[in-house]
């Protein structure tokens, strides 16, 4: 098979693609030559934790969006790879909600295993693609940001998995331009420590504000407020967490809510979520989406309806994320090897796309969105060899999570799972997340 495929992105997705074609390769398969290009100058996406804010080493935006003291913000049981279990990687089962430093470890250990590191083309940043009709394939145009060399290459297939959250949705309120306090966006958020002995405000009511707003809280934040847009959070917080609807505006140091209420602030982070965002795509070949479960215009959640040889990945949002960017990538792998078909008509793909929105815009309630999801990863691990596993459990392990979270917002991390993939409990924590303040991987594994 002479065929290349160019995969954007050595993130958990772009990762899993290099895995998918890996273990096939390991049967026996014959593969075709797999280049991926990775603008950070090591894998792991947004699990790859850097200091840096702004412009990186090479004056390109910086990736991350993670940061420190990070820990998992659902039970790791939700998202264990079926090939690579926890206990697998550690030799023991690990507990629920690990730091960010012990899921690095976890998603590297599965591709050293593989050896797919050749695979990588290290910091390099896709610059542009192009389709050429008459010639059906793709040429990519990278910059080798070391030699600083711009090149171009040619490929068959392309498989874009450079991730959705990380260029900032930042909405501006009147007053912002004349507010003496410090105003950041949480993809640039890195250290709550910054904000202790303050009084902090996070727009937003989403997974952002609530981790962020609860580190702020757990290092010594004097106060936390957060304002929602559509709907409160509604957990029972803190003392000194409080929620307030819509900012209407600042004024100096003060934030005035919709409500007619007022709080003075001394720093405001936009905890406002991230833009599908692809600078080096062209209008025909560029993903434009919503944040939701049914992207647009992907076939099976992953085929570029406009061009079936363009593969997007881990394009949703997300309750699961490692095993369902795996069921994505081994689906995508065994139609580049021709053992799945897409169909011809562009007409049926769209029908899937749009029977895919009508059944997710079918209900608000959010058990039914995590079996929607839990369903759609179902349905692609039928399709393919990858190791099929209870997701109905992990499902159940979802809305446990989220009955926890109700009934004690600084204690869910306090919680243990059965694994669904090795059947074993995990041990408790033992430190509670608010009084554990290393978030090293030493630390954590002491249990
Ligand atoms: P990413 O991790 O974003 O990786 C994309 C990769 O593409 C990056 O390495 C990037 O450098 C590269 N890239 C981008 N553009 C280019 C280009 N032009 N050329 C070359 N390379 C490029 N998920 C969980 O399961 N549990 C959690 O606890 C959790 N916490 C999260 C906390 C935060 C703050 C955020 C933002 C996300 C969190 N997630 C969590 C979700 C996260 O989306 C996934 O875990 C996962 O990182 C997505 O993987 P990905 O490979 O699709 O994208
Ligand atoms: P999300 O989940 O996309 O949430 C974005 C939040 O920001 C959500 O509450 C929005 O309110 C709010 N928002 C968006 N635009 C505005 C404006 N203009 N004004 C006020 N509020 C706004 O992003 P997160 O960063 O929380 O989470 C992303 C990922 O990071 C997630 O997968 C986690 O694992 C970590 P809405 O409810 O739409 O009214």
């Amino acid at each position: 098979m002479n065929k290349r495929v160019a995969v954007i992105g050595a993130g958990p997705s772009g990762l899993a693609q290099l895995r998918a074609f890996q273990s096939a390769a390991k049967k026996g398969a014959e593969i075709p030559e797999v280049v991926c290009f990775e603008k950070q100058s090591n894998w792991g996406g947004l699990w790859n934790y850097t200091w840096r804010t702004g412009v990186d080493e090479n004056g390109e935006p910086v990736h991350c969006s993670m940061y420190r003291y990070l820990w998992t913000n659902g039970p790791k049981e939700g998202l264990e790879f079926a090939d690579y279990s926890f206990e697998e990687h550690f030799g023991k089962q690990i507990a629920s909600y690990p730091p960010r430093a012990v899921m690095v470890d976890y998603i590297e250990g599965r591709v050293i295993k593989a050896g797919v590191r050749d695979w990588i083309r290290f910091s390099t940043v896709v610059r542009w693609v192009e389709y050429d009709a008459d010639a059906g394939d793709f040429t990519v145009t990278v910059h080798d940001l070391v030699k600083d060399h711009v090149y171009k290459e040619r490929f068959d297939y392309v498989v874009c998995a450079s991730g959705h959250f990380s260029t900032p949705n930042a909405p501006e309120f009147p007053g912002f331009e004349h507010y003496s306090g410090r105003i950041v966006h949480a993809h640039d958020f890195r250290d709550a420590r910054e904000f202790e002995g303050k009084d902090v405000l996070l727009l937003g009511s989403s997974y952002s504000a609530e981790d962020i707003g609860s580190q702020c809280w757990k290092y010594g934040a004097k106060s936390v407020t957060t304002a929602f847009r559509t709907a409160p959070m509604g957990f029972k917080w803190p003392e000194n967490w409080e929620e307030k609807p819509s900012l209407v505006k600042v004024e100096g140091k003060t934030a005035y809510f919709k409500d007619g209420t007022s709080k003075v602030v001394d720093a405001i982070i936009l905890c406002t979520g991230y833009k599908h965002y692809f600078p080096f795509l062209p209008d025909e070949l560029r993903l434009k989406t919503a944040n939701r479960l049914a992207t647009n215009d992907l076939y099976k959640g992953v085929v570029f309806v406009h061009n079936p040889k363009l593969f997007y990945l881990g394009m949703q949002d997300q309750w699961f994320t490692f095993n369902m960017f795996d069921a994505q990538a081994w689906y995508v792998r065994d139609i580049i090897l021709g053992r799945i078909e897409v169909p011809a008509d562009k007409q049926v793909l769209l029908a899937d796309v749009a029977e895919r929105v009508a059944r997710e815009d079918a209900s608000d309630e959010v058990k039914y969105a995590i079996k929607y999801q839990g369903d759609y990863v179902k349905e692609l691990v039928a399709a393919t060899d990858y190791p099929s596993f209870d997701v109905d459990g992990a499902c159940e392990a979802f809305f446990e999570w989220k009955n926890h979270k109700v009934e004690d917002i600084m204690g869910f991390r306090n919680n243990c799972y059965k694994s669904l993939i090795t059947g074993t409990m995990a041990p408790l924590h033992h430190t509670p997340w608010k009084d554990a303040l290393d978030d090293s991987m030493e630390a954590y594994l002491k249990n």
